[in-house]
Protein backbone atom coordinates (compact mmCIF):
# COMPACT_ATOMS: atom_id res chain seq x y z
CA UNK A 1 0.00 0.00 0.00
CA UNK A 2 1.11 3.29 -0.65
CA UNK A 3 0.17 6.28 -0.06
CA UNK A 4 2.04 9.66 -0.81
CA UNK A 5 1.31 11.78 2.26
CA UNK A 6 1.18 10.49 6.09
CA UNK A 7 -0.19 12.74 8.88
CA UNK A 8 -0.44 12.22 12.63
CA UNK A 9 -2.07 14.35 15.08
CA UNK A 10 -4.49 13.99 17.90
CA UNK A 11 -8.13 12.53 17.03
CA UNK A 12 -10.71 14.48 18.75
CA UNK A 13 -14.63 14.64 17.93
CA UNK A 14 -15.47 18.31 18.69
CA UNK A 15 -19.02 19.02 20.03
CA UNK A 16 -19.39 22.45 18.18
CA UNK A 17 -21.90 24.94 19.76
CA UNK A 18 -22.60 28.69 19.54
CA UNK A 19 -21.82 30.73 22.58
CA UNK A 20 -22.43 34.41 24.27
CA UNK A 21 -19.45 35.87 25.40
CA UNK A 22 -20.29 35.28 29.21
CA UNK A 23 -19.81 31.76 28.64
CA UNK A 24 -16.46 32.40 27.20
CA UNK A 25 -15.65 34.81 30.27
CA UNK A 26 -17.46 32.31 33.14
CA UNK A 27 -14.48 29.51 31.63
CA UNK A 28 -11.82 32.56 31.61
CA UNK A 29 -11.34 31.72 27.85
CA UNK A 30 -10.21 34.01 25.31
CA UNK A 31 -12.80 34.10 21.97
CA UNK A 32 -10.35 32.63 19.62
CA UNK A 33 -8.01 30.01 21.06
CA UNK A 34 -7.33 26.37 21.67
CA UNK A 35 -6.00 25.00 24.63
CA UNK A 36 -5.59 21.67 27.17
CA UNK A 37 -8.80 21.67 29.62
CA UNK A 38 -7.71 22.17 32.90
CA UNK A 39 -10.24 20.89 36.14
CA UNK A 40 -11.89 24.42 35.93
CA UNK A 41 -13.06 23.71 32.07
CA UNK A 42 -14.43 20.33 32.71
CA UNK A 43 -18.12 21.29 33.33
CA UNK A 44 -17.79 22.86 29.52
CA UNK A 45 -18.51 19.03 28.27
CA UNK A 46 -21.67 18.80 30.02
CA UNK A 47 -23.17 22.04 29.84
CA UNK A 48 -22.51 22.01 25.28
CA UNK A 49 -23.95 18.54 25.38
CA UNK A 50 -27.61 20.66 26.91
CA UNK A 51 -26.66 23.22 23.96
CA UNK A 52 -29.30 23.12 21.33
CA UNK A 53 -26.92 24.33 19.08
CA UNK A 54 -24.91 21.18 19.59
CA UNK A 55 -23.13 19.36 16.15
CA UNK A 56 -20.96 16.49 16.71
CA UNK A 57 -17.95 16.90 14.04
CA UNK A 58 -15.02 15.01 13.08
CA UNK A 59 -12.18 17.34 14.10
CA UNK A 60 -8.31 16.91 15.99
CA UNK A 61 -6.50 19.58 13.65
CA UNK A 62 -4.42 17.27 11.62
CA UNK A 63 -7.21 14.59 11.03
CA UNK A 64 -8.87 17.72 9.24
CA UNK A 65 -5.50 18.63 7.35
CA UNK A 66 -5.78 14.99 6.33
CA UNK A 67 -9.15 14.84 5.26
CA UNK A 68 -9.15 17.77 3.74
CA UNK A 69 -6.01 16.97 1.73
CA UNK A 70 -7.90 13.63 0.73
CA UNK A 71 -10.75 15.50 -0.53
CA UNK A 72 -8.56 17.32 -3.28
CA UNK A 73 -6.23 14.37 -3.91
CA UNK A 74 -7.06 11.05 -6.10
CA UNK A 75 -7.91 8.77 -3.79
CA UNK A 76 -5.87 6.20 -1.42
CA UNK A 77 -3.23 9.36 -1.51
CA UNK A 78 -3.43 10.09 2.66
CA UNK A 79 -3.29 8.15 5.80
CA UNK A 80 -3.45 9.53 9.35
CA UNK A 81 -2.20 8.19 12.81
CA UNK A 82 -3.34 8.75 15.78
CA UNK A 83 -5.05 7.33 19.02
CA UNK A 84 -8.64 6.57 19.45
CA UNK A 85 -10.93 5.17 22.82
CA UNK A 86 -13.33 1.95 21.37
CA UNK A 87 -16.64 4.02 21.77
CA UNK A 88 -19.21 6.18 19.74
CA UNK A 89 -17.32 9.19 19.41
CA UNK A 90 -14.20 6.62 17.47
CA UNK A 91 -17.47 5.24 14.85
CA UNK A 92 -18.44 9.02 14.31
CA UNK A 93 -14.99 10.04 13.50
CA UNK A 94 -14.33 6.77 11.25
CA UNK A 95 -17.92 7.93 9.64
CA UNK A 96 -16.51 11.15 8.56
CA UNK A 97 -12.67 9.81 7.39
CA UNK A 98 -14.61 7.05 5.56
CA UNK A 99 -16.87 9.79 3.64
CA UNK A 100 -13.44 11.37 2.03
CA UNK A 101 -12.08 8.48 1.73
CA UNK A 102 -9.10 9.13 4.47
CA UNK A 103 -7.52 5.38 5.58
CA UNK A 104 -6.48 5.61 9.18
CA UNK A 105 -4.34 3.68 11.10
CA UNK A 106 -5.44 4.60 14.75
CA UNK A 107 -3.40 3.21 17.95
CA UNK A 108 -7.02 1.55 19.45
CA UNK A 109 -7.06 1.72 23.21
CA UNK A 110 -9.85 0.45 24.74
CA UNK A 111 -9.40 1.30 28.29
CA UNK A 112 -9.54 5.04 26.95
CA UNK A 113 -12.26 7.41 25.63
CA UNK A 114 -11.51 9.22 22.23
CA UNK A 115 -10.57 12.94 22.99
CA UNK A 116 -13.25 15.89 22.25
CA UNK A 117 -12.75 19.37 21.97
CA UNK A 118 -15.46 21.94 22.80
CA UNK A 119 -15.49 23.92 20.17
CA UNK A 120 -17.00 26.80 21.23
CA UNK A 121 -18.17 29.67 18.40
CA UNK A 122 -18.79 32.83 19.18
CA UNK A 123 -19.20 35.44 16.28
CA UNK A 124 -16.70 34.39 13.93
CA UNK A 125 -14.28 33.55 16.55
CA UNK A 126 -13.79 30.03 17.68
CA UNK A 127 -12.58 28.85 21.18
CA UNK A 128 -11.51 25.16 21.32
CA UNK A 129 -11.24 22.84 24.98
CA UNK A 130 -9.80 19.97 24.22
CA UNK A 131 -9.50 16.86 26.52
CA UNK A 132 -7.57 14.54 24.71
CA UNK A 133 -8.13 11.24 26.37
CA UNK A 134 -7.30 8.72 24.15
CA UNK A 135 -4.97 11.04 21.58
CA UNK A 136 -2.53 11.72 24.79
CA UNK A 137 -1.45 7.94 24.87
CA UNK A 138 -0.53 7.75 21.17
CA UNK A 139 3.03 5.82 21.39
CA UNK A 140 6.36 6.01 18.82
CA UNK A 141 5.67 2.49 19.11
CA UNK A 142 2.55 2.16 17.01
CA UNK A 143 4.27 3.59 14.09
CA UNK A 144 6.93 1.25 14.31
CA UNK A 145 4.91 -1.77 14.04
CA UNK A 146 5.58 -3.42 10.48
CA UNK A 147 2.22 -2.85 9.00
CA UNK A 148 2.25 0.66 10.16
CA UNK A 149 5.73 1.28 8.92
CA UNK A 150 5.22 0.00 5.62
CA UNK A 151 3.29 2.98 5.20
CA UNK A 152 5.69 5.62 6.74
CA UNK A 153 8.87 3.75 4.57
CA UNK A 154 6.13 4.55 1.23
CA UNK A 155 5.10 7.78 1.96
CA UNK A 156 6.72 10.82 0.49
CA UNK A 157 5.18 13.62 1.95
CA UNK A 158 4.67 14.07 6.27
CA UNK A 159 2.19 16.58 7.63
CA UNK A 160 2.37 16.53 11.71
CA UNK A 161 0.09 18.33 13.51
CA UNK A 162 1.91 20.93 16.39
CA UNK A 163 -0.91 19.91 18.61
CA UNK A 164 0.94 16.52 18.93
CA UNK A 165 4.13 18.33 20.66
CA UNK A 166 1.96 17.55 23.94
CA UNK A 167 1.55 14.00 22.93
CA UNK A 168 4.83 11.78 21.50
CA UNK A 169 7.61 14.29 20.72
CA UNK A 170 9.37 10.73 20.19
CA UNK A 171 7.20 10.02 17.18
CA UNK A 172 7.81 13.38 15.12
CA UNK A 173 11.62 12.70 16.01
CA UNK A 174 11.38 8.83 14.55
CA UNK A 175 9.35 10.98 11.60
CA UNK A 176 11.73 13.78 11.29
CA UNK A 177 14.56 11.91 11.09
CA UNK A 178 13.21 9.28 8.34
CA UNK A 179 12.19 12.07 6.09
CA UNK A 180 15.31 13.55 6.58
CA UNK A 181 17.30 10.17 5.86
CA UNK A 182 15.44 9.78 2.77
CA UNK A 183 15.24 13.12 1.69
CA UNK A 184 11.04 13.47 2.05
CA UNK A 185 9.22 16.27 2.66
CA UNK A 186 8.81 17.49 6.43
CA UNK A 187 6.09 19.52 7.50
CA UNK A 188 4.96 21.09 10.68
CA UNK A 189 2.21 23.39 11.93
CA UNK A 190 2.35 25.04 15.33
CA UNK A 191 -1.47 24.79 15.43
CA UNK A 192 -1.46 27.33 18.48
CA UNK A 193 0.11 29.54 20.11
CA UNK A 194 0.75 27.23 23.60
CA UNK A 195 2.87 25.11 21.61
CA UNK A 196 5.84 27.87 21.09
CA UNK A 197 5.18 28.73 24.59
CA UNK A 198 4.70 26.23 26.79
CA UNK A 199 6.50 22.95 24.27
CA UNK A 200 9.30 25.13 22.82
CA UNK A 201 11.99 22.38 23.19
CA UNK A 202 10.53 19.56 21.47
CA UNK A 203 9.32 21.98 18.78
CA UNK A 204 12.94 23.09 18.72
CA UNK A 205 14.28 19.97 18.52
CA UNK A 206 11.62 19.24 15.42
CA UNK A 207 12.77 22.10 13.59
CA UNK A 208 16.26 21.20 12.13
CA UNK A 209 13.92 17.90 10.22
CA UNK A 210 11.44 20.69 9.10
CA UNK A 211 11.35 21.23 5.25
CA UNK A 212 7.78 23.49 5.74
CA UNK A 213 6.55 24.77 9.11
CA UNK A 214 3.02 26.48 8.49
CA UNK A 215 1.65 28.98 11.64
CA UNK A 216 -0.64 31.82 11.89
CA UNK A 217 0.32 35.02 12.97
CA UNK A 218 -0.87 34.94 16.75
CA UNK A 219 1.55 31.55 16.92
CA UNK A 220 4.62 33.15 15.41
CA UNK A 221 4.19 35.97 18.25
CA UNK A 222 4.27 33.50 20.68
CA UNK A 223 6.89 32.23 19.34
CA UNK A 224 8.99 35.50 18.93
CA UNK A 225 8.06 35.75 22.34
CA UNK A 226 8.86 32.50 23.77
CA UNK A 227 12.43 32.12 21.96
CA UNK A 228 13.05 36.07 23.45
CA UNK A 229 13.87 36.99 19.71
CA UNK A 230 14.48 40.69 19.30
CA UNK A 231 11.86 40.85 16.94
CA UNK A 232 8.25 42.56 17.52
CA UNK A 233 5.53 39.94 18.21
CA UNK A 234 3.60 41.59 14.87
CA UNK A 235 6.90 41.47 12.71
CA UNK A 236 5.71 38.34 11.19
CA UNK A 237 8.16 38.44 8.18
CA UNK A 238 11.16 38.75 10.88
CA UNK A 239 9.98 36.11 12.23
CA UNK A 240 9.44 33.97 9.35
CA UNK A 241 13.10 34.67 8.31
CA UNK A 242 14.47 33.55 11.62
CA UNK A 243 12.66 30.51 11.62
CA UNK A 244 14.09 30.09 7.33
CA UNK A 245 17.77 30.16 8.57
CA UNK A 246 17.46 27.91 11.41
CA UNK A 247 20.18 25.14 11.17
CA UNK A 248 18.60 22.13 8.88
CA UNK A 249 19.54 18.63 8.91
CA UNK A 250 18.58 17.40 5.25
CA UNK A 251 20.43 20.47 2.99
CA UNK A 252 19.33 18.74 -0.17
CA UNK A 253 16.43 21.84 0.23
CA UNK A 254 16.02 25.23 1.90
CA UNK A 255 13.52 25.41 4.37
CA UNK A 256 9.99 27.30 3.60
CA UNK A 257 7.90 29.31 6.39
CA UNK A 258 4.82 30.20 5.70
CA UNK A 259 2.12 32.36 7.90
CA UNK A 260 -1.22 32.99 7.59
CA UNK A 261 -2.66 36.12 9.14
CA UNK A 262 -6.53 35.59 9.09
CA UNK A 263 -7.81 38.03 6.53
CA UNK A 264 -4.16 39.37 5.71
CA UNK A 265 -2.06 38.52 3.13
CA UNK A 266 0.05 34.80 3.43
CA UNK A 267 3.65 35.87 4.14
CA UNK A 268 6.28 32.57 2.37
CA UNK A 269 10.09 33.30 3.22
CA UNK A 270 12.38 31.06 1.93
CA UNK A 271 16.44 30.99 1.34
CA UNK A 272 17.67 30.71 -2.85
CA UNK A 273 20.91 30.51 -3.24
CA UNK A 274 21.38 31.80 0.08
CA UNK A 275 19.12 34.49 -0.25
CA UNK A 276 16.50 34.91 1.89
CA UNK A 277 12.98 35.47 -0.42
CA UNK A 278 10.21 36.59 0.82
CA UNK A 279 6.45 36.78 -1.34
CA UNK A 280 3.41 37.84 0.08
CA UNK A 281 -0.32 36.54 -0.99
CA UNK A 282 -3.57 38.14 -0.78
CA UNK A 283 -6.60 35.74 0.33
CA UNK A 284 -10.02 35.20 -0.96
CA UNK A 285 -12.34 37.37 0.20
CA UNK A 286 -15.60 36.20 1.73
CA UNK A 287 -17.90 38.14 2.67
CA UNK A 288 -19.14 38.35 6.13
CA UNK A 289 -22.54 36.27 4.81
CA UNK A 290 -20.42 33.49 3.49
CA UNK A 291 -18.83 33.13 7.09
CA UNK A 292 -20.25 30.37 8.48
CA UNK A 293 -17.34 29.37 11.22
CA UNK A 294 -13.48 29.46 11.15
CA UNK A 295 -13.50 26.07 13.31
CA UNK A 296 -10.81 23.89 10.84
CA UNK A 297 -9.49 27.43 8.51
CA UNK A 298 -6.38 26.93 9.53
CA UNK A 299 -5.94 23.04 9.30
CA UNK A 300 -8.13 23.63 5.52
CA UNK A 301 -5.27 26.27 4.35
CA UNK A 302 -2.75 23.22 5.57
CA UNK A 303 -4.90 20.63 3.49
CA UNK A 304 -4.84 22.50 0.22
CA UNK A 305 -1.15 23.47 0.99
CA UNK A 306 0.19 19.67 1.17
CA UNK A 307 -2.12 18.25 -0.81
CA UNK A 308 -0.55 21.12 -3.66
CA UNK A 309 3.26 19.94 -2.83
CA UNK A 310 2.11 15.83 -3.23
CA UNK A 311 0.75 16.77 -6.71
CA UNK A 312 4.25 18.48 -7.54
CA UNK A 313 2.81 21.96 -7.53
CA UNK A 314 4.92 24.79 -6.63
CA UNK A 315 4.67 27.08 -3.41
CA UNK A 316 2.93 30.06 -5.25
CA UNK A 317 0.34 27.36 -6.09
CA UNK A 318 0.19 25.37 -2.61
CA UNK A 319 -0.57 28.65 -1.30
CA UNK A 320 -3.04 29.38 -3.71
CA UNK A 321 -5.03 25.91 -3.08
CA UNK A 322 -4.66 26.46 0.59
CA UNK A 323 -6.28 29.79 0.70
CA UNK A 324 -8.88 28.42 -1.67
CA UNK A 325 -9.30 25.32 0.30
CA UNK A 326 -9.99 27.84 3.45
CA UNK A 327 -12.14 30.28 2.07
CA UNK A 328 -14.41 26.85 1.42
CA UNK A 329 -14.28 25.45 4.35
CA UNK A 330 -14.87 28.61 6.38
CA UNK A 331 -18.53 28.41 4.24
CA UNK A 332 -18.80 25.26 6.35
CA UNK A 333 -19.98 23.97 9.58
CA UNK A 334 -16.83 23.18 11.43
CA UNK A 335 -13.92 21.95 9.87
CA UNK A 336 -15.27 20.11 6.93
CA UNK A 337 -15.98 20.44 3.30
CA UNK A 338 -19.02 20.71 1.02
CA UNK A 339 -20.08 16.54 -0.77
CA UNK A 340 -20.82 16.88 -4.00
CA UNK A 341 -17.26 18.20 -4.30
CA UNK A 342 -16.28 21.31 -5.21
CA UNK A 343 -12.79 21.36 -7.89
CA UNK A 344 -10.51 24.26 -6.77
CA UNK A 345 -9.96 26.96 -9.42
CA UNK A 346 -7.00 29.49 -9.14
C1 LIG B 1 -3.85 19.20 22.13
N1 LIG B 1 -4.93 20.00 21.60
C2 LIG B 1 -5.34 21.12 22.40
C3 LIG B 1 -5.49 19.71 20.36
C4 LIG B 1 -6.55 20.43 19.80
C5 LIG B 1 -6.98 20.09 18.50
N2 LIG B 1 -6.43 19.10 17.79
C6 LIG B 1 -5.43 18.43 18.39
N3 LIG B 1 -4.97 18.71 19.62
N4 LIG B 1 -7.34 21.46 20.22
C7 LIG B 1 -8.20 21.74 19.22
N5 LIG B 1 -8.00 20.90 18.19
C8 LIG B 1 -8.70 20.82 16.92
O1 LIG B 1 -8.44 21.96 16.16
C9 LIG B 1 -9.40 21.97 15.14
C10 LIG B 1 -9.52 23.34 14.55
O2 LIG B 1 -8.31 23.74 14.03
C11 LIG B 1 -10.21 20.78 17.05
O3 LIG B 1 -10.65 19.44 17.18
C12 LIG B 1 -10.69 21.44 15.77
O4 LIG B 1 -11.30 20.54 14.87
Amino acid sequence: MSYPLVCLGNPLLDLQVDVESDFLRKYDLKDNDAILAEEKHLPIYGEVLQNKSLQLLAGGAAQNTARGAQYILPENSVVYFGAVGKDVYAEKLTEANTKYGLKTQYQVLEEQSTGKCAALIYNHHRSLVTDLGAANHFKASHLQKPENWEFVSNAKYFYIGGFHFTVSPEAIQLLGKHAAETNKVFAINFSAPFIPQFFKDPLDAAIPYTDFVIANESEAAAYAESHSLDLAPTDVVGIAKHIAQLPKVNSARSRTVVFTQGTEPTVVVTTVDGELVVKEYAIRELSADQVVDTNGAGDAFASGFMASLVLGEDVSKAVSRGQWAASVSIQCVGPAFPFPKVEYSA
